[in-house]
């Protein structure tokens, strides 16, 4: 018997079982991976995020966080399971349904169940709630369910969990209550109850209103690269004007929540949702573009570097890389292709290592290490020119004056 069952182990709920277990209760951890729950019994953690290394090693000196691959009998039950997105852009809720199977069947009255993974409208009454109700007790009568999305930034996961404002939806006013009081033992920010599908479209909208604005930067800078403007510059002083915030234009956006998410709003009301719709498909145009910059820039088919694979700077994930989509399209052009990756290291090579011979090098990544970079040196090992800038980062001046010549996207000649 446990007072929270969280199920999923992942980035957003082994921080949360932490957490819980920190504030002092007892906690079942739930993954379907074997070697998963096995590290974790050891004492061990196997996500890379600052800060969670110490809370869990105080959390298994205390003793009250264990694992397994089935819930167990508890108070309340968390589904913190992936969402990802099929190839026709549909979303797999295949995690979902098999989490709330496997609760349906220890579920028992009084019990509240919350889902925390980002949904589409309408998931946790029409997908979630039929699943738990097949363990013969009905939702709102018997127990309790609620939706209250993880708003967490990677990086900082373990800060914004405690301090970050939390949406709460309940399918009723009593399940959003008790979904309030359970999350009250660790989290200091504000909470806002609200319904179900109201905190799902929340969620949701809040990374489409992201993509959208992202979207809006690439078409920016496109219309600059045409029209003969520097799109960096508009941005900085537009973005004077007090009421515009324009974001910051690039190779594509990635990671598993702008990409995806957005999506799940287009699923739902494809006759409506046109501007999501093409926001998506404008930013995951953007890698392409970065091979036609690389193309018009070059005069043979030779060797290009790409410097950085994550989905954004000075982390080590790489879920819908934009940079291993346009390698993907350099290399179905002719182009030799080799991607440096300083934060999942794959060999020991430096970077001037793996750009000689090169004749176009292409910042992906705006990694704080990349900052550093002695153009003098690169020029020496390269055997053309081109340096492709996609994010502005470099000092144009000191790419030039290495005798090398630099090109950014968003910025017209
Ligand atoms: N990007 C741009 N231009 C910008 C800002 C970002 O091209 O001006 C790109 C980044 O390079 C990256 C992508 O967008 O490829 C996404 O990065 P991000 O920092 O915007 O967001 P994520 O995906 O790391 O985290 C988001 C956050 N959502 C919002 O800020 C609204 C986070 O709070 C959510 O918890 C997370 O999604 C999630 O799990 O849904």
């Amino acid at each position: 018997m446990a007072e929270v069952c969280i199920i999923g182990m992942g980035y957003i709920g082994l921080p949360t079982a932490l957490a819980f277990a920190q504030s002092g209760k007892t906690v079942c951890g739930v993954d379907i991976s074997e070697d998963v729950c096995e590290t974790i019994n050891k004492g061990k953690i196997h996500i890379v995020e600052p800060g969670l290394e110490e809370v869990a090693q105080k959390v298994f000196i205390q003793g009250n966080l264990r694992a397994g691959t089935e819930p167990v009998p508890s108070d309340c039950y968390i589904i913190a399971v992936p969402t990802p997105i099929t190839k026709d852009k549909k979303a797999d809720l295949s995690y979902v349904k098999s989490a709330a199977q496997a609760v349906s069947k220890v579920l028992k009255s009084g019990n509240l169940v919350v889902l925390e993974s980002t949904v589409p409208p309408r998931c946790t009454e029409d997908v979630l709630i039929p699943e738990l109700e097949k363990s013969g007790l009905k939702a709102g009568k018997d127990f309790l369910v609620a939706h209250c999305p993880e708003r967490v930034l990677p990086g900082k996961i373990m800060y914004e969990l405690v301090h970050n404002n939390r949406i709460v939806g309940g399918i009723d006013e009593a399940s959003a209550k008790a979904a309030r009081d359970l999350y009250q033992s660790f989290v200091v920010g504000e909470m806002f109850l609200t319904s179900a599908t109201t905190a799902e479209l929340c969620k949701l909208m809040e990374n489409t209103y992201r993509d959208v604005n992202i979207a809006l930067a690439n078409e920016l800078a496109l219309l600059s690269e045409q029209l003969g403007v520097d799109a960096w510059e508009v941005i900085k002083l537009a973005n004077m004007h007090p009421r515009v915030n324009l974001h910051q234009p690039g190779p594509g956006v990635g990671g598993h929540c702008l990409a995806v998410d957005p999506w799940f709003i287009v699923e739902a009301q494809p006759n409506t949702a046109h501007i999501v719709g093409l926001a998506r498909k404008t930013n995951d145009k953007m890698p392409h573009h970065v091979a036609d910059l690389v193309e018009q820039n070059t005069k043979a088919k030779g060797k290009v570097v790409l410097l950085g694979a994550t989905y954004k700077p000075d982390i080590d994930d790489m879920r819908e890389s934009p940079t291993l989509e346009t390698k993907e399209d350099l290399e179905e052009r002719g182009f030799d292709v080799m991607v440096f990756e300083p934060h999942v290291p794959s060999g020991t090579q430096s970077i001037y290592e793996v750009a000689a011979g090169a004749d176009t090098v292409v910042l992906c990544v705006h990694h704080t290490v990349f900052a550093d970079i002695d153009f003098d040196h690169l020029a020496k090992v390269m055997a053309g020119k081109t340096i492709l800038d996609t994010r502005a980062y470099f000092d144009s001046s000191k790419v030039n004056d290495a005798g090398l010549h630099y090109v950014c996207l968003g910025k017209g000649d």
